[in-house]
């Protein structure tokens, strides 16, 4: 082989490789949720929908449960490229910014169906809002509605005076100081030990992580206030998306949207399931009586008219076309 002949060989094989590095991706995805949660086996299948849609090229590891990041550190870790993709709880960010809470207004949307014409208003506000944060939305998955664990029978807002609340976003954290709890806010994956050691004592959240946390051991009674369906965001890093090859963007976007319809489809088959499981493990499972529920839609309007001032314009439009 003359010099030159090696030469190019050399190079050639330098930029194959140099391809292969560029295309063959392996992202970690950090999730705050369990492995056995309908939302982490979602973002598993979302993983082997992209690996297939690139022959197998982009490989999206999932790490649940807080193990790689917190729930609380996780949009941030996106946010700065320490993890190139991550699931949130987005109404946890409220505080950043009220759009954050667009689903967690009580009893604005508290069906399967009201939530997602919602979600449907708010997405291209929130796309430009996480867009300016450094993240590419990916797709959404709703918790089932939200209820109320506690420890006692709560007949009115009185009976829940001076209880030890969990909160987990800025719309729990006002019911509890609506109704004279103390809040404290605590990650899902901390939520065990939390009712363990009588840290919190009362909190609202789905059958869904009521079930993961076995709330039977300490709770005794359910409400189904069905007060809202709170979202988990994936997102990825926009310099970790913006360096895919066109065709690994496009498994991602195309996968993602596979993942919210079988996510949000796996979300409504399970709610009844979860209800049925705290029962059947001798929690008292019923709807909230007439005095608790107008109490609370009392609470609902409240929460309504300080979201829509502090939301401004855009909470307005979304509303608007929500309502429409
Ligand atoms: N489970 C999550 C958020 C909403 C829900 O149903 C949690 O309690 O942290």
């Amino acid at each position: 082989m003359k010099a030159s002949t090696v030469g190019f060989a050399v190079v050639a094989a330098a930029q194959v490789l140099a391809a292969g590095a560029a295309r063959a991706e392996g992202w970690d995805m950090p999730t705050a949720y369990p492995a056995s949660n309908y939302h982490t086996e979602t973002a598993v299948a979302f993983a082997a929908c992209v690996k297939g849609a690139t022959a197998g090229k982009f490989d999206i590891t999932v790490h649940p449960n807080g193990a790689l990041f917190k729930g609380n550190d996780i949009k941030r870790a996106v946010q700065t490229g320490q993890a190139p993709i991550g699931e949130r709880l987005i109404s946890a960010h409220a505080n950043e910014n009220p759009l954050f809470g667009v689903d967690s207004i009580p009893f604005l949307a508290s069906s399967f169906e009201a939530s997602e014409k919602l979600w449907k208003a708010a997405l291209p506000e929130l796309e430009k809002l996480l867009a300016s944060q450094n993240l590419v939305y990916v797709y959404a998955v709703p918790w089932p509605p939200q209820g109320l664990y506690t420890k006692k029978a709560v007949n009115s807002v009185a009976d829940l005076k001076g209880v030890k609340f969990r909160s987990y976003s800025v719309a729990t954290a006002r019911i509890a100081e609506l109704s004279g709890m103390i809040p404290v806010q605590i990650e899902a994956a901390d939520l065990s030990q939390a009712l363990a050691t009588g840290v919190a004592d009362s909190f609202i959240s789905s059958g869904s992580t009521g079930f993961d946390v076995k709330a039977w051991e300490y709770m005794t009674h359910f409400y189904t206030v069905d007060a809202w369906l709170p979202r988990n965001v994936i997102f990825a890093n926009k310099d970790s998306f913006d360096k895919l090859s066109a065709s690994e963007k496009a498994a991602v976007k195309t996968c993602g949207d596979t993942a919210a319809a079988s996510g949000l489809a796996q979300a409504k088959a399970l709610t009844q399931k979860y209800i049925d499981a705290l029962a059947a493990n001798k929690m008292t499972v019923s709807a909230p009586g007439a005095q608790l529920k107008s109490e609370l839609d009392g609470y609902g309007k409240t929460m309504t008219g300080e979201w829509e001032a502090k939301a401004g314009a855009a909470g307005k439009a979304i509303v608007d076309a929500y309502s429409k």
